[in-house]
């Protein structure tokens, strides 16, 4: 049982986290029209980056639309204020969702770092197992987070724990990797680091939310963290690192990146300038 099944809301704490799901599912579905339009930007190599960013999108998409039905469909308007209908409401999803993104979000980080071979597997299972270890101890810990009991925070510290490990592991991708990658690229990827530390702290944010904020701004509150959240850690970082593979691309030699920028057209030859000065 999740808290938000706890209360009766007046009408514009009910609204405003009916709007802040609808703006939750039209980010992905804006990011999904800009990571398919903008794939062929940089070089094929790192375009599994792009198409990785548009799995993000849809999964996010489907379960926000879907949790957004789940908030109507479990409460209805008495004349006074929105009280419990049949059904519950549930942040479960959320954590179902997280079980795809978290991975894949991780990938296309080594994916944009240029970590490749044995290098790259390695990572990669970590990140992945880490990453489902985190999202799995924590969908237990918060079936108790109305009554707080020992479950509520001995599974959240066991997640915590995975969360810590997934920390170190990104700064020294991000550190380990930053002298493979072009100047001009360098500042963008310890932006990238930054970007991932704030936007992933706010999910155990919103997990610790009913012990900081008990009542219905703590649900309303909740869920604007839950968003600005996704938000960040999915559409504007995966901006970020095409912005990055586009950089890398570009200083590698792919002249179709954006032509303007690479090569200047004159009498039908194609004059390629030399890497690093774009
Ligand atoms: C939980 C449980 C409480 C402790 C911690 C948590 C961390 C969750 C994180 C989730 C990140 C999700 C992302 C989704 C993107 O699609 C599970 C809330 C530490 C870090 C990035």
């Amino acid at each position: 049982m999740n808290i938000e099944n706890e209360y009766v809301y007046d009408f514009v704490s009910y609204t405003i986290v009916s709007h802040v799901f609808t703006l939750g599912y039209a980010a992905m579905a804006a990011g999904l029209v800009f990571f398919l339009v903008t794939s062929s930007n940089s070089h094929p190599r790192y375009r599994l980056s792009s198409a990785l960013s548009a799995v993000v999108m849809v999964s996010a998409l489907l379960e926000l639309y879907v949790i957004s039905q789940r908030w109507t469909q479990a409460f209805r308007w008495d004349g006074e204020a929105f009280v419990q209908a049949e059904t519950a409401f549930s942040n479960g999803y959320r954590y179902m969702n997280w079980s795809i993104d978290v991975p894949v979000l991780l990938t296309q980080l080594l994916i944009v770092m240029g970590v490749t071979g044995a290098a790259f597997r390695r990572a990669w299972a970590l990140f992945a197992g880490a990453g489902l270890l985190m999202v799995y101890t924590g969908y237990v810990g918060q079936y108790y987070e109305v009554e707080r009991t020992a479950p509520f925070w001995v599974w959240g510290a066991v997640s915590t724990v995975f969360f810590l490990v997934i920390l170190v592991l990104v700064y020294r991708v991000v550190h380990g990797n930053l002298p493979r990658l072009p100047e001009n690229a360098r500042g963008l990827a310890k932006s990238v680091w930054w970007l991932l530390f704030v936007s992933w702290m706010l999910y155990p944010g919103a997990y610790l939310m009913p012990v900081l904020i008990d009542g219905t701004d703590g649900v309303v509150a909740r869920q604007i963290t839950y968003t600005v959240a996704d938000i960040t850690s999915k559409v504007i970082y995966g901006v970020l690192l095409a912005v990055i593979a586009r950089k890398v691309s570009i200083a590698e030699g792919f002249t179709d990146a954006v032509p303007s920028d690479v090569a200047r057209v004159r009498g039908g030859i194609t004059e390629v300038q030399a890497p690093g000065r774009v």
